[in-house]
C-alpha cells in the first residue's frame, strides 16, 4: 500500500514516521509514504498557498492551484483503481474503525493536510475528494489528523501490528470498549489485581472479560451499546452491572 501526504508543513512527519512498527515497515519498504510539499506547486517568488477568502471573513483560504497541480502530479501515470483521496476537514465525515479497514483495503490513499479556513471549493470539481474530520473537536492543521489516519490504517495492513490476535480483540472491532488489563507485580503499594485474573482458570477469565468489556462500555460509551449485538448472557451481566454488582458478586 502507498500513502501520499500533501502538506505545507512535509517535516512535521519526519519523527513520527520513524518511530515504532510504522517506522520499522517503512524502512522495510512494506508500505510506502510519499511525502508532498504543496508549495513545490506554486508558481510564484513567494511560494503562495493561501489568499483571503472572497466575501470577506477572517482567515485564510487555501489556494485551488497548487493543489490542483499536486494532485495532478500524484495521480498522473497509471490510473490506480483502488485509490482514494481524502482532506482533513473538521467538517468532515467522521474516521472511525470502520473507515480504517475501508482504508486498509486501498493500494493507494491520498491524504490532503487541510489548513486555515479550508480549501477553495472549486477543488472538488477536479477530484474526488473526500472530507474526513477525526473527531469533534478543531485542529490547526491536519497535519496530526493524517497521522492519526495513517497510524490507525497501517496496524491493519499484513504485518502492521505484532500478533493478528492482537487487531483481533481490539476495542471497536466488536464495536465495545476492552477489558482493564494488568501486568506484573501481582501487588503494588496496597493495590491487587484481580484474583481470578492471577488464577489459571481460562474459562472463568473470559467470564471476567466480558463482564469488564460490558462495564467499561456502559459507563463511558453507553452508544456503543446499542449497536451492538448482545447475546443471553451479554443480557444478563449488563443487568447484574446495571444493579451495581461486581463480577465476583455474581460468577
Ligand atoms: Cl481532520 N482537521 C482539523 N483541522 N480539525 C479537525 C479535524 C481535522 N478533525 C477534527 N478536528
Amino acid at each position: 500500500m502507498k500513502v501520499t501526504i500533501l502538506t505545507i508543513f512535509p517535516e512535521f512527519f519526519d519523527s513520527p514516521l520513524k518511530q515504532s512498527l510504522l517506522g520499522k515497515a517503512l524502512a522495510r519498504g512494506s508500505l510506502g509514504i510519499e511525502l508532498v510539499d504543496i508549495r513545490d506547486y506554486t508558481a510564484d517568488k513567494h511560494r503562495t498557498v493561501d489568499d483571503a477568502p472572497f466575501g470577506g471573513g477572517t482567515g485564510m483560504v487555501m489556494k485551488v492551484e497548487p493543489l490542483y497541480e499536486a494532485l495532478s502530479a500524484v495521480t498522473a501515470g497509471k490510473d490506480i483503481p483502488r485509490r482514494k483521496i481524502i482532506l482533513t476537514s473538521a467538517a468532515g465525515r467522521k474516521f472511525n474503525q470502520r473507515t480504517a479497514i475501508e482504508y486498509s483495503l486501498l493500494d493507494h490513499l491520498v491524504i490532503i493536510c487541510g489548513r486555515y479556513k479550508g480549501v477553495d471549493a472549486r477543488l472538488h470539481k477536479f477530484f474526488d475528494i473526500e472530507e474526513v474530520s477525526i473527531g469533534d473537536y478543531v485542529l490547526n492543521g491536519g497535519e496530526t489528523a493524517a497521522l492519526a489516519i495513517v497510524e490507525s490504517v497501517f496496524r491493519l495492513l499484513p504485518g502492521g501490528i505484532g500478533k493478528i490476535d492482537s487487531a483481533m480483540s481490539d476495542s471497536f472491532i466488536e464495536e465495545m470498549l476492552g477489558c482493564q488489563v494488568w501486568t506484573r507485580p501481582a501487588r503494588f503499594k496496597g493495590e491487587s489485581v484481580p484474583a481470578v485474573m492471577q488464577g489459571g482458570d481460562h474459562a472463568r477469565q473470559e467470564r471476567f472479560r466480558r463482564f469488564c468489556a460490558l462495564q467499561m462500555t456502559m459507563n463511558r460509551r453507553p452508544d456503543l451499546l446499542r449497536q451492538t449485538i448482545l447475546d443471553e448472557d451479554d443480557r444478563l451481566m449488563l443487568q447484574e452491572i446495571a444493579a451495581g454488582k461486581e463480577f465476583e458478586d455474581c460468577y
